[in-house]
């Protein structure tokens, strides 16, 4: 198995190279033109919650400057742009009447996007729930499954004649574990019984989605899920026991997402803590997909014995999480390996990145450890290509440095700089770097 790239390797024909951003991270106004609270909103308002007390109000200001980033976006050759809609701007409570402003942002930022030569990836939840359906018990609640898909359909009918991608939920796992069980992102709970439900209800919300908004579409759409996966590798792959750790940790994580998404059943044990499930459900998981998206940001180390932290000459992100490449082609491989029979969908690359420390010198942000990171990712989706994966696409998070979650603004994942006091945006040295790479299809070396 080569494990690098010949020089001259060029990616597929049409291969799409993209970034990302989702609507609280950047959009700002968040109570602008009747936009209704979110469950963000809610839980960065609550002094304690987010780093520095930090919150998405204004965050980078897209609302009002989406055209400028649109237009950095395309001097960086890219060809996609994957962005979320936020559910209470276009519908405040969730339920009952849509909001015309709301939806006409959305209408401007699509246009600006295709006369740019981007191709607008829509993410339908990127975890801004409206604050009124959290009110009704949010995710625990399958009413709002029903209502989501209600909202879906919606969103395509508005603009299915415009947007052929459609992504019904990002990260499913972080809404489960972060929002419901560990109290680290909105809504801020720590109920193991009600995480478990959420996890099931999710995927329910995402098969009533995709039966709603195929339904609604007035022409061809693409539908798909992003996951962020962990592949969890042995610390020591000599050691037998670490290696059936490694295996163990990796099914389970199918067991909870590819496994009823892609075959329509659970893994061993999942159903045992979910306390609502109808016989049907399965069966409206498993739909059709034209995508899978999948989010890399590093590998997951287990071991019977105690793992060093940091492990001995590894390198770190200023999230604490390893920089490990290899491992991004080792997912995608086993994605490949494991669910060809299930008639896996096309893969998509949709979120990879890292936070560094940036520093804006003289009109110069020169950040070399992300761009190595970036490069040395592509190379391994390159070779995951190689080995007969059918990805189509990379994007990498974030196409601006925005408000990273719990984490707030101190954690800058952009290939461009923002400055949050005088909103100026500066491309980055990784961003130069990576338009020469979309221009090319190519890493060049
Ligand atoms: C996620 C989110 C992003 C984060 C990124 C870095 O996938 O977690 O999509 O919003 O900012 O992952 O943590």
């Amino acid at each position: 198995m080569n494990d690098r790239l010949p020089a001259n390797f060029v990616f597929p024909r049409d291969f799409v190279w993209g970034t990302g951003t989702s609507a609280y991270q950047v959009e700002g106004a968040w109570n602008a033109d009747g936009k209704g609270e979110s469950i963000w909103d809610r839980f960065s308002h609550t002094p304690g919650k987010v780093a520095s007390d930090e919150n998405g109000d204004v965050a980078c200001n897209q609302y009002h400057r989406f055209a400028e980033d649109i237009e950095l976006a395309r001097k960086l050759n890219l060809n996609a742009y994957r962005f979320s809609i936020a559910w209470p701007r276009v519908q405040p409570g969730g339920r009952g009447a849509f909001n015309e402003a709301g939806m006409d942002f959305y209408d401007r930022k699509i246009d600006a996007l295709l006369r740019a030569g981007l191709e607008p990836y829509i993410t339908l939840y990127h975890w801004d729930l409206p604050q009124e359906l959290q009110d009704i018990g949010g995710w625990t609640n399958r009413e709002v499954c029903k209502l989501f898909a209600d909202y879906a359909a919606k969103m395509v009918e508005r603009y299915g004649d415009r947007v052929k991608f459609w992504t019904t939920f990002n990260e499913p796992w972080c809404t489960t574990f972060l929002g419901y069980a560990w109290g680290i992102h909105a809504p801020g709970l720590k109920d193991d019984k009600a995480a478990a439900q959420v996890a099931h209800n999710l995927l329910l919300a995402h098969g009533l989605a995709c039966i709603a908004a195929r339904a609604a579409a007035q022409q061809a759409i693409e539908l798909g899920i992003v996951l962020n996966l962990t592949i969890t590798e042995p610390l020591h792959p000599q050691n037998d026991e670490d290696v059936k750790k490694a295996e163990a940790g990796w099914r389970r994580d199918c067991g909870y997402y590819l496994d009823p998404l892609l075959r329509g059943v659970y893994g061993p044990g999942v159903t045992d803590d979910i306390a609502e499930i109808e016989p049907e459900d399965l069966a409206i998981i498993n739909q059709p997909m034209d995508y899978l998206g999948i989010n890399y940001y590093m590998r997951s180390v287990v071991s019977n014995a105690p793992i060093p932290s940091p492990i001995d000459g590894h390198e770190y992100t200023q999230m604490g999480w390893e920089v490990y490449a290899p491992a991004l082609r080792t997912l995608l491989t086993r994605i490949d390996k494991d669910y060809r029979d299930a008639y896996l969908p096309k893969i998509y690359v949709t979120e990879n990145g890292a936070a560094f420390e940036d520093k804006l010198v003289d009109g110069v942000v020169d950040d070399p450890r992300r761009l190595n990171y970036l490069a040395t990712h592509i190379e391994q989706v390159g070779l995951a290509i190689a080995d007969g994966v059918d990805v189509q696409g990379y994007f990498a998070w974030s196409l601006l440095d925005n408000f990273e979650w719990a984490e707030g603004y101190a954690r800058r994942f952009g290939i461009i700089y923002v400055d949050f006091e005088s909103q100026e945006r500066t491309v980055k040295n990784s961003g130069k770097w990576l338009a020469q790479v979309a221009a090319a299809n190519s890493l060049q070396r």
